[in-house]
């Protein structure tokens, strides 16, 4: 049996993005017309801000959330979870800007929510995932970071921290959103964690994962930093224990 899933939207997190946005903008509104898209741009110095306006007048489907500065990803999705959530929407979506994301690969993601997931990962690191273009130092640091959050969390996904993925409504709204304070691209890996804790169902889809061919990654030395002791304070604090007491608790 399907499970309804309401309106649809899209979150793009957006800094210095400005020859990247348009080309997302207009695969995303080809790929799923009845979509909506939240842009949540950091007051991108590049103008990012102001082309995102532009989008939006020419598109009612198409919004824009102006933040104050640069505040990591994990925060624009956040402040972008709340709009959707009080807009009503049924899924929230995320996806780059940058086009490493295929917006034609949503329906996917969408289907198995559809099919009974709470939250659909774009997964790399599954059977049928690929990556294209990324250099091996990438790939070594996308796969270790994985296989360490597996040991050390327990937790029973490939492709934690991947960044396209679809939650429902319902299960955002089980996460207290307040609490989250993972600020980079760990951000991806605690809202997993707190979904597996709750008992929701997380499914991993095979994407297609490629490289941006323009404009520059905000990867840094700090944001891998923030998310390897973050994992290892989540380790050590018992959140794993949690997560197995729970799934012992399903079976
Ligand atoms: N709003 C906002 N977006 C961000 C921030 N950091 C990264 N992004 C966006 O998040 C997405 C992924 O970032 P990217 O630099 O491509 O990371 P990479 O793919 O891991 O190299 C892109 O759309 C970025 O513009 C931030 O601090 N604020
Ligand atoms: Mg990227």
């Amino acid at each position: 049996m399907g499970r309804m899933l309401g309106r649809v939207l899209v979150i793009v997190p957006t800094y210095n993005e400005r020859e990247n946005l348009p080309l997302i903008t207009r695969r995303l509104r080809e790929a799923v017309p009845e979509a909506h898209l939240l842009i949540a741009d950091d007051d991108s110095p590049d103008g990012t801000g102001a082309i995102a306006d532009e989008l939006a007048a020419g598109d009612d489907h198409v919004h824009v959330l102006h933040r104050p500065a640069k505040q990591g990803l994990g925060a624009a999705y956040i402040a972008g979870f709340r709009w959707g959530l009080e807009e009503g929407f049924g899924v929230l979506v995320e996806i780059d800007a940058d086009g490493s994301h295929q917006p034609e690969e949503l329906p996917k993601l969408l289907d198995a929510l559809a099919k009974g997931a709470d939250l659909a990962i774009g997964s790399r690191w599954v059977p049928g995932g690929k990556v294209v273009n990324w250099p091996a130092s990438r790939e070594f640091l996308s796969r270790g970071a994985n296989i360490y959050t597996r040991l050390v969390l327990g937790l029973p996904v490939r492709d934690a921290t991947a960044g396209f993925r679809a939650y429902r409504a319902s299960a955002l709204e089980k996460i207290n959103l307040d609490d989250v304070e993972s600020r980079g691209y760990c951000f991806q890996v605690d809202l997993t964690l707190r979904t597996a804790i709750g008992g929701m169902r997380v499914r991993e889809v095979p994407i297609t994962f490629v490289e941006r061919t323009v404009g520059a990654s905000k990867m840094s030395r700090g944001i891998v930093i923030e998310a390897l002791w973050r994992v290892t304070v989540w380790g050590v604090t018992g959140l794993p224990a949690r997560l197995r007491r729970r799934r012992a608790r399903r079976r």
